[in-house]
């Protein structure tokens, strides 16, 4: 029988939230047999579909879609320098996209290609936020009463809103954060939470990597005794070798990942037991296959999956996430967005919630379409995101 070949590529951008998403179609010999991917990048849409346009596409077409290891290995080096962010997302939207068809083709769910279920659902993370205590009470308490048992809690989500700064005269415009002031309001709003929430429910919280490390080490102690599930992006990732001092000084379980694209950032983390909770971004390192052996290798470590589920992965990347969430002994927790009737209209076959728990569908492949026309309605926008704009209170610029 003919193999077959992928016939053609294209990149559907779509923003039914407002939220630039690119997502991958793989057209095969079979008309009526294709896949789709996650290839989102929100920050730099243009820039992935450019490299799925001009490079990934007339590489690839006239190959054999079953090949995803030597497809994956040969585009990953085919432009020499590589594990960037941009050619990782062009990569991944082919490489779920192919996966997909692979199930579909073999008439099962991607969770049975892993080696089946462990799970019937995936434990999901809702994000509660707010601008003072009872704000961020009130948001926790209403995903509380949906069913949700796991609960990130941000005070002016990231490095905090609303702080006195006292900036330089002629300082520039930018997203101004006070290091200090986030650091006490938050150690405050646990204080809050814990006495009106409670010792049972499960609260994350997440730095952003927006401390100096020293201070982040700090924070690290003085949270302690709120028990958080997790601590996240406790350092930047030019900083990691931090954590061996964050180890030292605390037992909060520690996740990290979601700006990772090359496995020398999560290497070292995994294998000196440094972080609990992988917490991957799937697409920034290209796609289901290097997250397949990304989990064993957490595995043997005794790290677990935490993937990255924002508003910026498209309803695809999160479908990707419940087949290896549901699959893998080392599944630790699911971050969850949720669906906007628009999306769910746009992304026939959303993975489904039900009390705190996510289930993928038993379609065969990832169990998802995009409806091109429907995603056609919400263009993508090339607009600077202001909140990356972020500054010290003596306007130095610093990450984000
Ligand atoms: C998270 C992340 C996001 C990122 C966003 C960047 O934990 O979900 O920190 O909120 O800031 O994905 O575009
Ligand atoms: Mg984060």
């Amino acid at each position: 029988m003919e193999k077959l070949k992928i016939r053609n590529i294209k990149t559907i951008m779509t923003a039914p939230e407002g939220i630039n998403l690119v997502v991958v179609k793989v057209e095969t010999t079979e008309p009526e047999i294709y896949g789709v991917g996650c290839a989102t990048f929100t920050q730099r849409h243009l820039s992935v579909h450019s490299a799925i346009e001009q490079y990934l596409k007339p590489f690839l077409i006239g190959k054999d879609v079953q090949s995803i290891n030597d497809i994956w290995h040969s585009s990953l080096v085919s432009g020499y320098w590589r594990n960037g962010p941009i050619m990782n997302n062009a990569l991944s939207g082919v490489d779920m996209a192919l996966w997909d068809i692979k199930g579909k083709l073999a008439g099962m769910p991607l969770y049975e290609l892993f080696g089946g279920k462990v799970r019937e659902g995936a434990a999901v993370y809702r994000h509660a936020d707010g601008l003072d205590f009872k704000q961020v009470e009130e948001s926790a308490r209403s995903y509380i009463e949906q069913g949700y048992r796991y609960i990130r809690c941000q005070l002016g989500t990231y490095g905090g809103k609303d702080q006195l700064i006292v900036a330089p005269e002629g300082a520039p415009a930018g997203a101004y954060y006070d290091p200090k002031a986030y650091m006490k309001s938050v150690l405050g709003l646990f204080e809050h939470l814990r006495s009106e929430l409670g010792p049972d429910v499960e609260l994350l919280h997440d730095i952003h990597e927006r401390l100096a490390p020293i201070d982040a080490v700090n924070f690290a102690k003085q949270l302690e005794p709120y028990q958080l599930f997790f601590l996240e992006d406790a350092l930047p990732p030019e900083q990691l070798e931090w954590f061996r001092l964050i180890r030292q000084h605390s037992t909060i379980p520690l996740a990290m990942g979601e700006l990772f694209n090359n496995p020398n950032e999560w290497m070292p983390l995994v294998t000196n037991r440094l972080i609990d909770y992988i917490r991957i971004h799937i697409s920034q390192i290209g796609g289901i296959t290097p997250a397949r052996k990304l989990t064993s290798l957490c595995e043997a470590f005794g790290v677990r999956t935490a993937w990255h589920g924002p508003g910026d992965t498209s309803p695809v990347g999160h479908a990707a996430h419940v087949h290896l969430d549901v699959s893998s002994i080392n599944f630790g927790i699911q971050e969850w967005n949720g669906f906007s009737p628009a999306l769910q209209e746009v992304f026939p076959g959303c993975p489904e919630i039900r009390n705190g728990y996510v289930y993928p569908n038993d379609k065969p492949g990832l169990g998802i379409d995009v409806d091109e026309k429907l995603a056609a309605q919400y263009p993508c926008h090339n607009v600077l995101p202001e909140w990356t704009l972020a500054r010290l209170p003596d306007g130095t610029p610093t990450f984000p």
